[in-house]
């Protein structure tokens, strides 16, 4: 039953590019946009022209295309080209600063970094950070497009792959030290997209795809992308940020019948439903995942749009939902039931199955998780155990098999489903004159949504107050991506701590509840 056959020679972009002009599809829109829409048969002539472009470059099999790119058909061009040509595209977040950009490209030593302009700033400040140098740089401002998608050659014939060739890497954030990329391979789009796409949530070629979720993140990677074109169906691409407004917006004008949301965007929608009135009927289904959707979430959702929001746990490293709820199979509150195609564990402390209703580490398997992190043995193996996923979850299983979140088993926060580092954001506010010590521990706001809080003792003179406060975030949102800066504050004269001197993070979210 959770069998996939994969033919000799397969490489994955005939599949989710090549079969559909050998299915007639040619001149269905594959693309809409605010800026127009893309045929099947025009996307598979700028994927094949991207891969003789990159090809050309001189890039060859395993070599990286670094993506730092917004969602928009380019997006599709250069992924699906590169990996045609058995190149190694890695859409990374484009929320991020010039350091952490520099870190990609070292760590990836990528041959070629695409970046659409309006993030020109923080990606060319990080070329001059960065000690490794790609070969070209192809800024998407206009003229680089042109170039690469609009001329040249319009067939390319597949570099053969296996599916248990490299495809593709995303990198995903730790609670300490830097991002690792997981290395996902040729099958995995292939597994998620039929597993969950097909087998779970029903997606058939007559679905128009929105996710306000980007490209970049596993989960719109898979909403956003690779499930339209799986089927033959349409995405709907939204170029700016997300709000309560464009995600509206898009929806009336281009009626998706699924839409693809996280819960912090569910809640924001929720306080502005009921002024704007948003005309939702050509949506048949809701998804949530990135972080738990309190059920609270999902009943005013439904009371008043009518629609069930499906929340479902997926992560970069297993590339998408392992575990969801259904349509007419579903407990509000729970993450839902295992996908087909994967298996789950919860272990206690000493690695034995803990029983129905007691809580452990949540640990999966399936086709579609990564193969390792590029150059990072110890957490390839604190993660990676043989065909074993560590999710770094706590998680209990009740008697129908729902399986239930409870919590990270490291400090790692979830903020807007987007991961957020503790660490990170106290070694940031350390850099500010006026703060001597700090941490930073997770709080729930009334929705149930968890946000960054920072406990500060204060340096020398500095004055606890509004200003301080506004300063403060100010600090962090020029350094850090902007979703990372504390959303309140607790001034204190010490922290607690230990014996040792390590600071007691669970005291503070003791107090901060
Ligand atoms: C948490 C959830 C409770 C959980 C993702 C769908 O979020 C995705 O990937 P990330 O690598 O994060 C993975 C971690 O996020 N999480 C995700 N979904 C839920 N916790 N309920 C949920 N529904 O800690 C998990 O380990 O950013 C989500 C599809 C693909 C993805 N990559």
């Amino acid at each position: 039953d959770a069998q996939i056959d994969f033919p000799p020679g397969f490489n994955v972009a005939e599949h989710f590019i090549d079969r559909h002009l050998d299915d007639g599809r040619g001149s269905k829109v594959a693309i809409r946009s605010n800026r127009g829409q893309v045929t099947y048969s025009e996307l598979a002539i700028r994927v094949n022209r991207a891969a003789h472009a990159l090809s050309a470059m001189g890039l060859g099999r395993g070599d990286r295309v670094l993506m730092v790119l917004k969602d928009s058909p380019d997006f599709f061009y250069l992924f699906w080209g590169a990996i045609k040509a058995g190149i190694v595209p890695v859409p990374v977040n484009t929320l991020l600063r010039r350091k952490d950009y520099a870190y990609m490209i070292d760590n990836s030593e990528c041959s070629v970094l695409a970046y659409s302009a309006e993030y020109g700033t923080e990606v060319e400040a990080a070329l001059s950070i960065a000690t490794h140098a790609p070969a070209t740089l192809l800024k998407f401002d206009g003229t680089a497009e042109a170039r690469l998608f609009e001329t040249g050659a319009e067939t390319f014939k597949a570099v053969p792959a296996s599916a248990t060739d490299e495809c593709f890497w995303l990198y995903s954030s730790g609670s300490t030290g830097r991002p690792k990329a997981a290395v996902h391979l040729h099958r995995d789009m292939v597994v998620t997209s039929e597993f969950y796409g097909v087998r779970t949530l029903g997606i058939t070629v007559d679905d128009v795809f929105f996710s306000a979720a980007k490209l970049f993140f596993a989960y719109g990677l898979g909403n956003g992308m690779t499930f339209p074109l799986w089927v033959g169906g349409t995405a709907v691409l939204l170029e700016e940020r997300p709000t309560p407004h464009s995600t509206f917006d898009i929806i009336e004008r281009f009626r998706p019948s699924l839409y693809f949301g996280v819960p912090t965007l569910y809640a924001s929608q929720l306080q502005v439903i009921d002024e704007i009135r948003p005309d939702l009927s050509s949506i048949r289904l809701c998804v949530s995942a990135g972080e738990a959707l309190p059920a609270d979430i999902f009943r005013r959702w439904q009371e008043r749009t009518g629609t069930v929001i499906l929340d479902g746990i997926g992560s970069t490293e297993a590339l998408h939902i392992f575990i969801s709820n259904r349509e007419g199979k579903l407990k509000p509150g729970s993450s839902g039931t295992l996908v087909p195609g994967y298996e789950a564990m919860i272990l206690d402390d000493n690695d034995q199955k803990v029983k129905d209703g007691e809580i452990g580490r949540l640990i999966i398997k399936g086709d579609s998780t990564a193969k390792y992190y590029w150059r990072d043995p110890e957490k390839t193996a604190a993660t990676m155990m043989g065909e074993w996923l560590n999710t770094g979850d706590s998680y209990y299983r009740d008697e129908d098999g729902y399986f239930y979140y409870c919590g990270r088993s490291d400090d790692m926060l979830k903020v807007g489903g987007i991961w957020c580092s503790p660490f990170e954001i106290e070694a940031t506010l350390v850099e500010h004159p006026a703060v001597l010590e700090v941490a930073v521990v997770g709080r729930s706001d009334p929705e149930g949504l968890v946000k960054p809080e920072a406990w500060i003792v204060l340096a020398g003179e500095a004055t606890p107050d509004k200003s301080l406060e506004d300063d403060l975030q100010s600090h962090c949102k020029a350094r850090m991506a902007p979703y990372k800066f504390p959303r309140t504050f607790h001034f204190v004269d010490e922290l607690p701590k230990t014996a040792t001197g390590k600071i007691q993070r669970f005291r503070l979210r003791l107090d901060a509840q």
